[in-house]
């Protein structure tokens, strides 16, 4: 089942050792499982939104869409059912600077060092939560910021999820500078100050700790999205847990059924074990039977964009969406987009996706939700591993977008207005 690597992979100077380090890495496992290949491919002459969802539903993952022309992950067997579909997928090589692992992102092992620091320096503002284990069985972490940390208040609740996506590394850097941000500047900034002292905030800095870990683990970067779980009758590794959540799951084309594929969508719904784990942590936070989370943010890389439900379907207005909640999840989404420059959109604007955490947030949950694309905005600047130099300014660059959302989170309905309905 192995296939020929079909190109020179992403962000791979160094080809020889990265073959050698694949190989190594599944003897190591000691099982059978054949690693993927899977390679960048520009798609030109692609400019809708049905077209996008048509070459999305053959299983690769669309990376980038830019004026005419699509940027894509997929394998040889994707890249055929493209050509016979009538859409040619060329070879594509990103600029050479991004190679190799760089000691600048932070690991999964650093990432728990830095919560217990935070935890240790604001003990009445940030406590860690380990609300289950990962495929591999690393702790899955959440820390929570508040004033009285300790007790569950009667506080308007807000969501940061990070790195559903491997190779998505920027975005757990943000969640550690929203730990700074929150904790650092409590008495120090009238608004965070305020802000902690009337919410309770959960990050989740790193969703997919197994998936973060392997992308790292080589000499290259991996070019990662699963997570590292096996599915049912196939040697393939790891589910895409964004195509996993439990609403419409595996409806619309928007995901893949093969194993194989880098948007499988899982054996069944929340099958991925670190999906079922922030789904049962979510559906913890349910006290007397109403959702204390009104609002979340699920933070991917890159395109910079801000997106909102659903994503199964290209209609705004559906029995689970009124047309008051759309336009609530449109202006909040607009009005952070204001802050930091990205350009927002309901997700379906860029291609069908079914099983999406936001489509399961918004209409199982009832939480005001967006995903963010972080930067950068096209592949010349680093696609997925853009230098380490650019996290302080890229990640500050979302502070007071993030601040906005903290904002509405009492009601997040009063950006329309509409307060006395929805919040009376
Ligand atoms: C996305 C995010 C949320 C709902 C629909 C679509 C985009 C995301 C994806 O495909 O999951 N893009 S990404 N981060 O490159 O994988
Ligand atoms: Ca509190
Ligand atoms: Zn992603």
């Amino acid at each position: 089942m192995e296939h020929p690597s079909p190109t020179t992979p992403v962000g791979r100077a160094l080809v020889p050792v990265a073959a050698g380090a694949l190989l190594l890495g599944t003897l190591a496992t000691g099982s059978a499982t054949a690693e993927p290949s899977y390679g960048l491919y520009e798609i030109d002459g692609v400019s809708t939104a049905e077209e996008r969802s048509q070459i999305a539903a053959t299983g690769v993952a669309i990376d980038h869409v830019g004026d005419d022309s699509l940027l894509v992950t997929g394998s040889i067997d994707d890249i055929d059912e493209l050509d016979s579909l009538g859409y040619a997928a060329e070879p594509y090589e990103l600029p050479e600077t991004l190679a190799s692992p760089d000691p600048g992102y932070t690991t999964y092992p650093e990432l728990l060092e830095i919560v217990d620091e935070v935890v240790a320096e604001h003990p009445d503002l940030a406590a860690k939560e380990v609300y289950g284990q990962s495929y591999e069985g690393q702790d899955l972490v959440a820390v929570k910021i508040s004033d009285n940390v300790s007790v569950d208040e009667d506080q308007p609740e807000v969501l940061f999820t990070h790195s559903q996506h491997a190779r998505e590394h920027l975005t757990v850097e943000m969640a550690i500078h929203l730990m700074d941000l929150l904790t650092d500047g409590y008495g120090e900034d009238d608004r965070i100050t305020e802000l902690v002292d009337g919410r309770e905030i959960w990050i989740l800095p790193n969703v997919n700790p197994d998936g973060s870990e392997y992308d790292m683990a080589g000499d290259t970067w991996r070019d990662w999205r699963k997570n590292r779980q096996p599915s049912e009758g196939s040697s393939a590794i790891g589910t895409d847990l964004n195509r996993n959540w439990a609403y419409n799951w595996g409806c619309c084309g928007g995901s893949s059924d093969d194993p194989e594929s880098i948007t499988y969508r899982g054996d069944a719904a929340e099958s991925g074990v670190e999906v079922a784990a922030v789904a049962d942590f979510v559906r913890g936070r349910v006290v007397d039977g109403e959702q204390q989370i009104t609002s979340a943010i699920d933070f991917h890389t890159y395109s910079e964009l801000i997106l909102w439900p659903f994503g199964y379907t290209y209609d705004q207005v559906t029995d689970a969406m009124s047309r008051e909640e759309y336009d609530t999840h449109a202006a909040l989404g607009e009005y952070m987009a204001e802050a930091n420059g990205y350009t927002p959109q309901q997700s379906s604007d860029l291609y069908v996706t079914d099983g999406s955490i936001n489509d399961w947030l918004w209409a199982d949950q009832g939480i005001v939700n967006f995903t963010y694309e972080m930067y950068p905005k096209s592949p010349a600047e680093g696609g997925f591993y853009p230098p380490s130099s650019v996290i302080e300014r890229e990640t500050s660059r979302n502070e007071e977008a993030v601040l906005r959302l903290l904002d509405y989170a009492d009601c997040p309905y009063r950006i329309i207005d509409e307060e006395e309905t929805y919040c009376g």
